[in-house]
């Protein structure tokens, strides 16, 4: 596929795109836009986004039920374009599809709500309302785990509400990037309103600043690391901004001894190792009540080991790391097992090859980035692999005594993105969702695979509280404006002119 950019670049280095499953398919190429590039294309968006906003709501709406309908109707071509991009197997990958098309279909009609309230007001002929105003301009950077849903997330709220919305995705994806852009220009949002640049993290960061500066962004959405999230909430905080930030995880799944063992081991397979281990809602530890640690650690390694790794296109439950640097942060992850810990899942740990080989592999390991799913037991709260969030198909685990302890272990590291926990017992149920400092707290499913319309976030290092999807998300993408409207004809003050109904408060039967 092609890849022109919307912007005249004058700089000569591009990004080329592999497929991480067969590193002699190339997927495309990318210009790479310079900081200067992307201020510009941050000052085109601020106009259009003046006439977008004048484009009545339900409008507006009608042109992300267009989208929509487009993705859907692309959604095979945009899945097995993610799947050779990213490298997640094609049924993921439809799946992420749908959820661009699940958004598409909730904002759709918040078009037509968009709602405000009617408040009355404490003194006669006089009316009280609130407004949803867009912010403005929108600066959206997200990562290459999730390169059409979580995009989406920002970028069709953001539409929809009357903003313009610059998007530099992750420069692994840009090939995905390039097509999901398209369908939205397809499906009638003007060129200039969703602009999308390629662009190294150092170029985006000085436009960041720049942009801030002159005024060009009135709302960051960033999804990726605390690291990086923590620079640009400081940079935003400069100016008065705010970020949305959606940062790591260490999710925790709790099994406690009442659990339906069966279906927790299915639950953490599929969290553990899912899209290699590589979402932020993936699996991080794996708290087993002491009761049944071993029998359930002894059969989570066994199916582990038994699990097919491979191409992303063939039945496999996961396929290549998104790229040589999100395998080399893995390898720093593995570095940091002890002795005290034990480790399986697999013949091996680290990269896949035919010295290194994985049983069972589908395919051969040596045309992509591939890795072993490695299980690391015997964790420890003062464990460094305890407190740093891994980001592949890693997946530690650890022994509790009561559900207290399985909290304090839960919430000990200071993520608090998602969360699960496997019980039969209402109680414990109750007792976590209260307990646990997690965003999204998921019972006898899961830590991954949220809904696209339940709030989705962190707290702690995973966030600053903010939350995407559904209505809460409006209030990323809108600032409130009240108005009074008196209609006395005269001045009434407020909190002066009150009125006093008369009472008795000596009263008593
Ligand atoms: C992410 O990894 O950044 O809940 C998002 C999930 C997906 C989204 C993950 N719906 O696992």
């Amino acid at each position: 596929m092609e890849f022109n950019l919307p912007l005249v670049l004058d700089n000569e280095m591009t990004f080329t795109s592999y497929s991480p499953s067969n590193l002699t398919d190339k997927v495309g190429e990318a210009a790479a836009a310079t900081s200067s590039e992307i201020v510009e294309a941050l000052r085109r968006a601020k106009v259009a986004q003046e006439r977008w906003a004048k484009v009545p709501a339900p409008a507006r709406g009608r042109v992300i039920a267009n989208v929509g309908r487009l993705v859907e109707k692309n959604k095979e071509a945009l899945s097995k374009l993610v799947t050779r991009e990213m490298g997640k197997v094609y049924r993921e990958a439809l799946g992420e599809v749908q959820e661009v098309i699940d958004t598409c279909d909730f904002f759709l009609g918040e078009g037509r709500r968009l709602y405000g309230q009617t408040v009355p007001s404490e003194m006669p002929k006089k009316n009280l309302f609130t407004f949803r105003n867009p912010v403005g301009s929108v600066f959206v950077i997200t990562a290459g785990n999730f390169p059409a849903a979580v995009p989406s997330w920002y970028i069709v709220p953001a539409l929809l509400a009357g903003n313009s919305v610059v998007w530099k995705p992750s420069e692994f994806t840009p090939v995905v990037a390039k097509a999901l852009t398209s369908l939205f220009h397809a499906g009638g949002i003007p060129e200039d309103l969703l602009i999308t640049v390629v662009a190294d993290g150092a170029e985006t960061f000085t436009a960041l600043e720049a942009g801030l500066k002159a005024g060009l962004i009135n709302k960051v959405g960033f999804t990726g690391s605390t690291e990086v999230g923590r620079r640009i909430g400081a940079k935003t905080g400069e100016y008065v901004q705010s970020a949305c930030l959606e940062l790591g995880g260490k999710n925790p799944m709790v099994v406690m001894p009442d659990a339906n063992l069966d279906l927790a081991l299915e639950g953490a397979l599929f969290a553990g190792f899912g899209t290699a281990g590589q979402r932020c809602t993936s699996l991080g530890t794996l708290w087993l009540h002491q009761s049944i640690h071993d029998e359930f650690l002894a059969r989570y390694s066994k199916i582990v080991e038994e699990a097919k790794v491979g191409d992303p296109f063939q039945d496999v439950l996961y396929g290549p790391m998104i790229s040589e640097k999100y395998l080399e942060n893995h390898l720093k992850h593995l570095a940091m097992i002890k002795n005290h810990h034990k480790v399986s899942g697999s013949s091996g740990i680290g990269r896949i090859t035919a010295a290194n080989p994985r049983a069972g592999f589908v395919g051969d390991p040596a045309h992509g980035i591939y890795a072993h799913p490695t299980i690391v037991s015997g964790l420890k709260s003062d464990d460094e692999l305890y407190y740093t969030e891994t980001f592949g198909p890693l997946v530690t685990v650890g022994a509790f005594q009561d559900l207290d302890q399985a909290i304090e272990l839960s919430n000990g590291h200071g993520y608090g993105l998602s969360s699960a926990i496997y019980t039969t017992n209402p109680e414990s149920v109750w007792r976590f969702r209260e307990g646990i400092s997690a965003g999204m707290v998921s019972v006898n499913n899961s830590t991954s695979g949220a809904e696209a319309h339940l709030p989705f976030g962190g707290n702690g290092k995973s966030g600053n509280g903010s939350r995407q999807s559904g209505i809460w998300v409006l209030d990323q993408f809108t600032r409130w404006q009240s108005m009074n409207w008196d209609w006395s004809n005269k001045l009434q003050k407020a909190q002066m002119d009150v009125i006093e109904i008369d009472h008795n408060p000596d009263f008593t039967l």
